[in-house]
């Protein structure tokens, strides 16, 4: 991977910022994001797929190898997850040295209703060997990164694979999916950074040995050079976003807010327990106060919090900070790796309050 020489955004960075959208902000305000307002993702091209000729192979270290179709999935039994889902490279764009990949700053989320049918009772009907250990999802798309070509392709290993929210998803909002989304078949696997949700779905075949491909085995590492192997991405850390209150200057998107009551409203998420305590500060960090968190809007989704700030005139940074229930804290300023991934360090939102 190509590394920035300084803080500039190059025209390659900006040639993928203008295909891959982030949520504005101000989104944050629905529970579920309204399609198009969600943020998207693509490494290569969205395929054009005809969905009549369209089939699903499972196969691989399986009994019984299947073929389906996309009304034999619909005729499977149907379930709907709220799911908020996160870019692993959300807040690259932060870093000091970055990767020469999307440069997200902070707004690589979004939170929809999957409906889809759940991926183990299809394992479990091919009937997976009892030397399968992972399994691996296809996708359609075909590009060249890391100086190799490939077809977009993750794996889990059987037992993340064969979790019951775990969905093959062919509708998104109540609504068939769109091309970005990964129309007509893309996973769904709750909790995980984007990554893992393979849009375009082709295939499904079950190995007996850790699956190689590039996107699982090079990219998506906690790593501190291109030499180490690093850590793989898995769950999403913590992380609480706030909408920017008041109403923005349209280049710097400085905040301009007037003195007096003001609500501070966001939304907080981690992929491994419930969020626990989101925290407030209006003073870069010194200090933090509670905000009021509401439940969840899914098992597998975002709370939304809020915080009465008393807005005084002056000029002001605001932040916030989310703690999960497995005891994951979002740092001030995240540890640098070489590849930009959960980097959850804090947001960080400029403000001027007037006198009314
Ligand atoms: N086939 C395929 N699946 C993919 C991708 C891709 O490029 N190709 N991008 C992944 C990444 S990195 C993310 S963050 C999510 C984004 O999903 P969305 O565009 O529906 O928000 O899809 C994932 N699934
Ligand atoms: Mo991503």
């Amino acid at each position: 991977m190509k590394t920035a020489a300084g803080p500039a955004i190059t025209l390659e960075e900006l040639q993928l910022a203008a295909r891959n959208h982030g949520l504005p902000l101000e989104a944050l305000r629905h529970d579920v994001t309204p399609l198009g307002l969600h943020y998207l993702l693509t490494h290569f091209d969205i395929p054009h797929v005809d969905e009549r000729t369209w089939k699903l192979e499972v196969g691989g270290r399986v009994d019984h190898p299947v073929t389906l179709t996309l009304d034999q999935l619909k005729e499977r039994p149907a379930r709907t997850l709220t799911v908020t889902l996160e870019c692993a490279g959300n807040g690259r764009a932060l870093l000091a040295r970055r990767a020469l990949s999307q440069p997200w700053l902070q707004e690589a989320v979004g939170t929809a209703e999957w409906t889809g049918t759940p991926l183990a009772p299809i394992l479990n009907d091919a009937g997976l060997a009892e030397d399968a250990v992972e399994i691996v999802f296809t996708g359609l798309d075909r590009g060249i990164q890391g100086e190799v070509e490939h077809l977009y392709e993750r794996s889990l290993a059987v037992a993340e694979a064969l979790r019951d929210e775990v969905l093959l998803a062919y509708a998104i909002n109540g609504q068939p999916l769109p091309p970005q989304h990964g129309a007509p078949l893309r996973l769904i696997v709750p909790g995980w950074y984007g990554m893992t949700h393979v849009k375009w779905l082709q295939a499904i075949t079950a190995v007996d040995e850790p699956f190689r491909g590039w996107q699982q085995d090079v990219a998506y590492h906690v790593r501190e050079s291109e030499e180490e192997q690093g850590r793989p991405v898995t769950r999403i850390l913590p992380r609480a976003l706030m909408i920017p209150p008041g109403f923005p200057d349209f280049l710097a998107r400085t905040r301009f807010v007037e003195a007096g009551p003001c609500t501070l409203e966001g939304r907080a998420w981690s992929g491994w327990a419930a969020v626990e305590r989101v925290e407030v500060s209006s003073d870069g960090g010194q200090s933090w106060a509670d905000a009021e968190l509401r439940p969840p809007v899914g098992e597998f989704a975002w709370s939304g919090w809020s915080y009465a700030w008393k807005a005084e005139p002056g000029e002001y940074e605001l932040s916030c900070r989310a703690t999960d229930a497995a005891g994951h804290a979002q740092p001030s300023v995240a540890e640098w790796n070489y590849d930009g991934v959960c980097n959850n360090g804090v947001q960080r939102i400029r403000v001027v309050v007037r006198e009314t």
